[in-house]
């Protein structure tokens, strides 16, 4: 068994320092998944205990091509804080962070709370005040995004900052699979998606949490946000940069970077 405190001590040095570190498996090895997922906690905690609040979560490597790249056959999860969130209209600060990238997501707006081993896509639905269009921040705190995936889960699924869509849409009137996203960088197309990229369909990715959090006798409650992975690939990003992501129906999100 891994001392967890050493090596959630080396995930807030990084974040602090804004310096990226090798994997924390090349250290600990045989860094089990329960173990970063304790990490993960950790360093959510220090974070709660400098003063932030736990707001949603967010789920990653959701798309086949990724789960492909990383070599593994499931998603991920990270929690997102009130600190990490920016507003509507905002820029991001570059120099918060290590090497950020962006990429497009749905979100959702959970209106009551939802756990349990047997949660579906129609059971999120029914659960869910609104989606909006979104664009998650990622920074992976190792370098160059080289990592297993039980660091990346200790890393909180790499979440450093997000932003919500002003355009809030009752879920129950469309198909999501269908929801169809533009995503540009400084005025160029990067990529298109749809939101049957997330796990065939986003609700299904929200659903796939749940139940792995009931797994550990969690679940969400009312209010909280859930981003449900990236349709498109992420980009990193830098000062000066402006990406923009362009939703059927949810409306534009725009994030510029300073
Ligand atoms: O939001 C995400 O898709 C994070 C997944 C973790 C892997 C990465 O940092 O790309
Ligand atoms: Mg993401």
């Amino acid at each position: 068994m891994n001392d967890i405190a050493p090596i959630a001590e080396r995930l807030l040095s990084a974040v602090r320092n804004r310096t990226a570190t090798e994997p924390l498996t090349n250290t600990w090895p045989d860094l089990t998944i329960d173990e970063a997922l304790t990490v993960q906690d950790a360093v959510v905690y220090a974070r709660v205990d400098s003063g932030a609040k736990v707001v949603g979560a967010k789920l990653g490597l959701t798309s086949v091509a990724k789960q492909r790249q990383m070599k593994v056959d499931q998603p991920l999860f990270g929690w997102l804080t009130d600190d990490m969130q920016i507003d509507v209209g905002q820029s991001v600060e570059c120099g918060r962070f290590i090497q950020p990238r962006c990429e497009p997501e749905i979100a959702f707006l959970i209106n009551r709370d939802l756990e349990g081993p047997d949660v579906t896509a129609a059971h999120v639905l029914a659960a869910t005040e609104a989606v909006f269009g979104a664009i998650d921040v990622l920074d992976s705190r190792f370098t160059g995004y080289a990592f297993t995936f039980n660091d990346v889960v200790a890393d909180n699924a790499s979440s450093a900052a997000f932003t919500l869509g002003g355009t809030y849409i009752d879920p129950k009137g469309i198909d999501l699979r269908l929801t169809g996203c533009v995503f540009e960088k400084n005025g160029e197309l990067i990529a298109t998606a749809a939101g049957a990229a997330v796990l065939g369909h986003p609700a299904a990715s929200v659903a796939w949490l749940v139940r792995e959090l009931a797994r550990r006798g969690r679940g969400l409650t009312k209010g909280q946000v859930v981003m449900a992975g990236a349709l498109t690939e992420a980009i990193p990003v830098a000062p000066g940069d402006t990406v923009v992501a362009r939703f059927d129906r949810l409306g534009t999100v725009e994030l510029a970077c300073r």
